[in-house]
């Protein structure tokens, strides 16, 4: 396959400003004609239009039949036609099935009903189109379909008129005002029911909101509508954007690839990130939406109408919208809370990314697969990087920056030179360094030296960076790293922050110190003691520190008054713990130390009970083996269960307490004192659990039986699917029984299993997957089991056998002619062998040498599958 390099952009030979499309909707011979309205772009050029899995039936340029023997069929799949005129109106008419598409890329029919997916390549699935985001086209769209099957006909824009047909068909007209690139296209047609509402925008528009679910989940859309008020509320008041259409629709749907589509005013959601019920969704998931809801509904301004120029662009709209819906969130809950939960999926996914074999940068300069490339990096890291340009430049110079970036490039498609650039000019600042964080891959590494003397009263900071080489980029440069820091005395109160040169009356209790070079020293003076400096505060950029001591980290995990750099620092201190009784064998045993941030983080139990169940857990079992050159997933397990048992043993009546007194007063409540309580009461039962001899199992049984909302059940559920307690099996078989019919419930059953501790899970899961409801086509059922046992359950993927390796090779071999995209995503952990030992490492070579070796391999596997072995 063809590697795609950023460098060879070229701007399209031909506009097509003008779509009118007519959709006849049939399972397996849907015709869609399309009429497009093209002007060359420049010179006299061929028209070259993509086109994959399409029927051709005929096309005529202006009226007139084109013949054949004048449509250059392209090795993809594409068209090329030569000679056009340098205006005119090309035809086409195709047919295309939308049953036969397991891809659910395209347009494609889940549960009877019809659903498309364009980003990023799927358009041209549709009909023949220059299916790249830099051709911005006003769409027309005429769907027609069998009534009774299908009452309800959608795309984007607003509706333009409808009617009935003979023979019990109807049709539906949309018309999107706004040009817009062919992956924001959309059509939803079916049998699904809408839950409305309405929303005036602040310069009084009215907007008519629909949620379309199947019938019977209308109960569960009101979290999703809330979150979708609260985000249109919040990007008129925090960046003055307004909704632009008279109506804003989601569908949902349960066969999804991703999350959701940010489709112009038809979003498309996974059911995953809609349906919610205290009986069946979890705290997690009541976040997941209100963050995905916002996520898909702030695409409308950055990503919409200001798009990408090409996919090499992606973080311009995602990263951007990532930090959109995290700053969003941040203020919607607790925003301390909300950043730990986010660092710690940042460095769940991010870092492991940036030290493997796909390390890319945030802006990638070449691809293979441009669906390999929805990535953490793109996603969370572009994040960062763009919350670091705020900080850097102030919110209200990034505030000017936003609408000075959206003044100059509504209705275009642009680069993140562009965003740069934009902010650069708002704010005055040159930002042409930092935007080496857009072009260079790997996490940087930021090292911490001290000299303090006390006679003088001077402590001098020295920073020091390094990125670790990544494949394609040997050497890296300094990038700038904003390092919000504070200075602690002994006792865990603020010094004062002067710098050299400074005036004393000004020395202010934070600052944040700018680390450009390699290495800097930054000198302060009039120091009465010697400090501990808290680094990072809130995680101010996207790299891994080291150099404090385990006493420093103990200081700053009691007292630090940054909740980031308190949480930050007690996972270090346990972190470094741990990797010491892993490289020592033997017993581990509890510290006093780690027992001291321990019975600290419960001492907040009441304060701040969301925090202290944070800072009470230890680090997972992944990022351990993070910080390992070559890790030791069985041993890193033992260690982690047994501290969680001596953690249990030793806090057991303050845990047992902490259970009881924690219950939900009255009935479920979604807000942030209420999830936090229950985290922290399901985190003290789960320790609690693992005490030999105590009554954690009873609570874990009683709790299960209790029933109510679905955090705690799934939570007594965890604790006894870890267990050898007979009571586990009844409890599966109950829980199967009950909600055998709601997929979502469902794919947390197949979850617990795969993610479970007990030794046998490997043959579980190999069971699991024959099992009559796991469905291969089906990506939430998949990930669920396939994609949460290798990515979730480091201990038994890594099984000494290679049992796991092959399992998960088995699997996207079988995956791969199905779903490529999901293939690729799942085989990820596969290609993490350079830091495994052998002979685990031989094993997991043989098996992508396996996977590599199948004829007809996507090109997306096969891409993951050879960067992963080179
Ligand atoms: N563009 C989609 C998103 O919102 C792709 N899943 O991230
Ligand atoms: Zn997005």
């Amino acid at each position: 396959p063809a590697t795609i390099h950023r460098q060879d952009y070229r701007p399209p030979a031909y506009w097509v400003h003008s779509v009118d499309l007519h959709f006849a909707l049939h399972p397996t011979e849907t015709v869609v004609r399309a009429r497009l309205g093209l002007r060359r772009n420049g010179g006299p050029a061929p028209l070259e239009l993509d086109g994959e899995a399409l029927t051709l039936l005929d096309a005529s340029i202006d009226g007139v039949a084109v013949e054949p023997a004048r449509l250059q069929h392209l090795p993809g799949g594409g068209l090329r036609i030569d000679d056009l005129p340098a205006e005119c109106v090309l035809e086409t008419r195709v047919r295309i099935s939308p049953e036969a598409n397991t891809e659910l890329s395209g347009l494609y029919l889940s549960g009877g009903n019809y659903f498309t997916q364009c980003e990023a390549e799927g358009f041209r699935r549709i009909t023949y189109f220059p299916d790249r985001p830099d051709v911005m086209s006003r769409y027309t769209v005429t769907i027609e379909a069998d009534r009774a099957s299908c009452p309800v006909l959608l795309s984007n824009g607003n509706p333009a008129g409808h009617g009935e047909l003979p023979g019990g068909r109807h049709w539906a007209k949309w018309e999107d005002p706004h040009p817009k690139p062919s992956y924001l296209f959309a059509l939803v047609a079916g049998d699904l029911v809408a839950v409305r509402d309405r929303f005036t925008t602040q310069s009084g528009r009215e907007v008519a909101l629909a949620i379309y679910v199947r019938d019977g989940d209308q109960d569960a859309c009101g979290h999703a509508m809330d979150s979708l008020k609260a985000s249109m509320r919040w990007d008129e008041e925090e960046y003055g954007l307004e909704y632009d259409l008279d109506v804003f629709n989601i569908a949902a749907v349960s066969d999804f690839n991703m999350g959701a589509m940010e489709n112009k005013g038809l979003n498309v959601f996974n059911t995953k990130y809609i349906l919610a019920r205290p009986e069946t969704a979890t705290d997690g998931d009541y976040e997941g939406i209100e963050t995905v809801v916002a996520h898909e509904y702030f695409h409308n301004w950055t990503g919409n109408r200001v798009t990408c120029r090409d996919w090499f662009q992606l973080s311009l709209k995602e990263g951007l919208t990532v930090f959109r819906d995290q700053h969003f969130s941040e203020a919607m809950g607790s925003a301390a809370v909300k950043r730990l939960a986010n660092v710690r999926r940042l460095r769940a996914a991010q870092f492991p990314e940036d030290a493997g074999p796909m390390a890319h940068p945030v802006r990638p300069d070449s691809y293979v697969e441009i669906n390999n490339f929805y990535t953490a990096t793109v996603y969370q890291k572009g994040s960062e990087v763009v919350r670091m340009m705020r900080a850097l430049i102030g919110p209200e110079a990034f505030r000017r920056g936003m609408d000075l970036y959206i003044q100059r490039h509504d209705n275009q498609a642009v680069t993140i030179e562009d965003f740069v650039a934009a902010m650069q000019d708002a704010s005055g600042t040159d930002l042409s360094r930092f935007a080496r964080w857009y072009a260079q891959a790997g996490t940087p590494e930021l090292h911490v030296t001290e000299d303090f003397d006390a006679a003088s009263g001077r402590y001098t900071l020295s920073l020091a960076q390094r990125t670790p080489p990544t494949p394609g980029q040997p050497h890296k440069q300094p990038v700038p790293i904003p390092v919000a820091m504070g200075l602690l005395g002994a006792g865990g109160g603020a010094l004062p922050l002067r710098l050299r040169g400074e005036n004393a009356a000004d020395a202010p209790a934070e600052r944040v110190l700018l680390l450009e070079e390699a290495r800097q020293d930054f000198v302060f003076e009039g120091l009465p003691e010697r400090p501990t400096p808290s680094l990072l505060r809130g995680f101010s950029a996207p790299v891994k520190l080291s150099g404090l001591g385990q006493d420093s980290l103990g200081l700053l995990a009691a007292h630090d008054s940054d909740p980031f750099v308190a949480w930050e620092s007690g996972q270090q201190y346990a972190t470094a713990a741990m990797l010491r009784m892993v490289a020592q064998g033997g017993e581990p045993v509890l510290g006093e130390g780690l027992a001291a941030i321990a019975a600290a983080a419960l001492d907040r139990a009441d304060s701040d009970p969301a925090f202290a169940a944070e800072a009470f857990a230890l680090p997972s079992e992944s990022f351990v083996a993070d910080q390992m050159p070559v890790a030791d997933p069985e041993a890193i397990h033992a260690v982690r269960q047994s501290l969680r048992r001596q953690l249990g043993i030793r806090f057991a009546p303050r845990l047992a307490e902490l259970h009881d007194r924690l219950a939900d007063p009255g009935p479920y409540r979604i807000d942030g004192p209420s999830i936090g309580r229950r985290a922290l009461r399901n985190a003290a039962l789960s320790v609690l659990s693992m005490a030999p001899g105590g009554d954690g199992l009873r609570r874990a049984r009683a709790q299960y039986a209790a029933g109510g909302n679905m955090t705690d059940v799934l939570a007594a559920l965890r604790v006894l699917v870890d267990s050898d307690d007979p009571a586990r099996l009844d409890a599966l078989a109950d829980f199967h029984a009950r909600w055998r019919h709601d997929p979502l419930v469902l794919d947390k059953w197949f979850t617990l299993q795969a993610t479970s501790s007990r030794p046998d899970t490997l043959a579980t899961v190999q069971v699991l997957a024959l099992h009559p409801d796991f469905d291969i086509r089906n990506p939430n059922r998949v990930r669920a089991l396939v994609g949460a046992f290798a990515a979730g359950n480091p201990a038994q993927f890594h099984a000494a056998s290679g049992e796991g390796y092959r399992f998960l090779a088995e699997m996207v071999i079988a995956l791969d002619p199905v779903n490529a995209q999901v293939a690729a995503r799942v085989v990820s952990p596969l290609t993490d062998w350079k830091r495994q030992a052998e002979p685990r490492a031989a094993i997991m070579r043989a098996e992508l040498e396996r996977i590599l070796a199948r004829p007809g391999l996507s090109k997306g596997t096969f891409e993951k599958v050879s960067k992963g072995l080179a």
